[in-house]
């Protein structure tokens, strides 16, 4: 049998490549990528609807120690990120060490060993010392659960699965939901399609994205200057710092959030009609805010028609709603969210005495600081549970936690540790007090949202400033880890 890899990386995403780099800087070159995909990109791989963008600035949403100088605009375009991903994956020589194609359908710890076998749809095994999740939270995307969705006749598309060869020209198109998706999409179909039809659940709180072309002037002070882009970056980033006082708690701050928003509402939509349908009844925050200049001019435009009557089902010929109306369309898009992992795994991990971690988060997922989970060894996630940015860059607390990942692995290797695993003591405090945390914050102020399980737990942000999460993951603490030793002659 061949020897275990010092690391298995769960995804070729942000999040796999970013600790492939880390990996590789500190000198440990002995691991493996399980890609299902055919290629790197994760969710900008995956995400190609039109539209498609980052609603936070590139120079934030990017790795600092890869940064572009050559973003060509404020916010950069899906193909752009996507592009830059893949420059990494050259740059850093990477891609020997994915196996695309490869399709993790288990996981399951050996005690004697402390190692993790991951079987494939393949039926090939990997076998490693270590293992990092980098599967991404939003992976999975499917049509919702809503009657009559398979007898559709026309055309139905999900938002992160694009159907590129399906010609929208001239056709009759409805859009349901009204989140970050869809406020993309919204715009651009509106320009390709006969007919658009947005159906709303729930209005969400919007801000203007202020986009443009980064001037070719800045773009070449930005490649000859690395000061002028950490400089940018850093500006960017205690902008965002201060919008945590807005969008996380509670407070004066998600006043002025929904005044500003009030305000953007106002001078793009005069009928006061559209706007009371447009306002949402939840403090900002609450719900993933909304950044977007071109939605709502895109609803007023004479082929667009936004829909506030809940669906009562789909038919063959169209969305039906509770009026009785049916609105007979060619194409459903489904702009509806992803199948996130809130109480699940994307595959069975069996953990230590054969546990089952799905079983144990079957009320809610938790980890220590989002990485580490009792009972499973040498196991590590990358953004596991309660690690949500609810106002900066996902990237700034992905480096964060690659770092703290990377460190767990060389303890491991240099210790010639068997099992580096968290101890449930500690688990559990650092549990209560994010809880007790949680508490004050917006995401708990009584809206529906994919953050929070059925029973409003919230498993997915982290109560705090980016500034914050990054301190409480800049040390790994063995006394919070049950530290087994190697066994003599192994
Ligand atoms: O999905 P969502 P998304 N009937 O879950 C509605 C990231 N992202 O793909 O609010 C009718 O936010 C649902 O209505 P309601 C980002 O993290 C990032 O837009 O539940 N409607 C809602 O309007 C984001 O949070 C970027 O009442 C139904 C919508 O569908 C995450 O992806 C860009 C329904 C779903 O909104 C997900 O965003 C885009 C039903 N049965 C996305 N089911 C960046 O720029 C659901 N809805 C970084």
């Amino acid at each position: 049998m061949s020897r275990p890899a010092t690391t298995l990386i769960i995804g070729a995403g942000f999040a796999g490549l970013g600790t492939a780099i880390r990996l590789l800087r500190e000198g440990v070159d002995d691991f493996v990528i399980l890609e299902r995909g055919d290629d790197v990109g994760g969710t900008w791989r995956d995400n190609t609807y039109p539209g498609a963008a980052c609603d936070i600035p590139s120079a934030l949403y990017s790795f600092s120690f890869a940064q572009n100088p050559g973003w060509t605009h404020v916010y950069a375009r899906g193909p752009e990120i996507l592009g830059y991903i893949r420059d990494m994956t050259e740059r850093y020589g990477l891609r020997r060490f994915i196996r695309f194609g490869t399709e993790v359908t288990g996981l399951t710890y050996t005690e004697d060993t402390g190692t993790w076998t991951a079987s494939t749809a393949s039926g090939e095994d990997h076998t490693a010392r270590t293992v990092v999740m980098a599967a991404g939270p939003l992976a999975n995307a499917g049509p919702p659960d809503i009657p009559g969705v398979a007898s559709f006749r026309g055309r139905t598309i999900h938002s992160a699965r694009w159907d590129h060869g399906y010609d929208m020209a001239g056709k009759r198109v409805a859009v349901i939901g009204t989140g970050a998706s869809a406020v993309q999409l919204v715009p651009e179909l509106t320009r390709r399609a006969a007919r658009v039809t947005v159906f709303q659940r729930t209005p969400g709180w919007v801000l203007p994205r202020l986009d443009h072309r980064v001037p070719p002037r800045l773009r070449s002070l930005y490649h000859r200057r690395p000061a002028a882009r950490s400089a940018t970056r850093a500006a960017w980033f205690w902008g965002h710092e201060i919008m945590a006082l807005g969008l996380v708690w509670d407070t004066v701050g998600s006043t002025a959030v929904a005044a500003a928003a009030r305000l953007h509402l106002r001078r793009q939509v005069k009928d006061r009609w559209m706007r009371r349908r447009l306002t949402p009844h939840f403090r900002p925050g609450c719900k993933r805010m909304l950044m977007t200049s071109d939605y709502y001019p895109a609803l007023q435009r004479p082929n667009c028609k936004l829909v506030t009557w809940p669906i009562a089902g789909i038919s063959p010929d169209g969305v039906r709603t509770a009026d009785g109306i049916e609105h007979q369309v060619d194409c459903i898009v489904f702009a509806t969210g992803f199948d996130v992992c809130k109480t699940g795994t994307p595959f069975p991990i069996h953990g230590s005495g054969g546990r089952l971690l799905h079983e144990e988060w079957s009320r809610g997922a938790y980890a220590y600081k989002s990485v580490s989970v009792a009972g499973y060894p040498n196991l590590f996630f990358t953004f596991g549970p309660n690690s949500g940015p609810g106002h900066n860059s996902a990237l700034v607390y992905m480096e964060a936690q690659i770092r703290y990942i990377a460190r767990a692995v060389l303890t491991i290797v240099d210790r010639g540790l068997l099992a580096l695993d968290v101890r449930a003591d500690s688990q559990d405090r650092f549990n209560r007090r994010l809880q007790r945390r949680l508490e004050r914050t917006t995401w708990n102020s009584g809206c529906t949202s994919w953050y929070l399980t059925q029973d409003g737990r919230n498993v997915t942000m982290y109560p705090g400033f980016a500034t914050q999460y990054t301190r409480q993951m800049a040390r790994l603490d063995l006394n919070d880890y049950h530290l087994t030793p190697t066994l003599p002659g192994t």
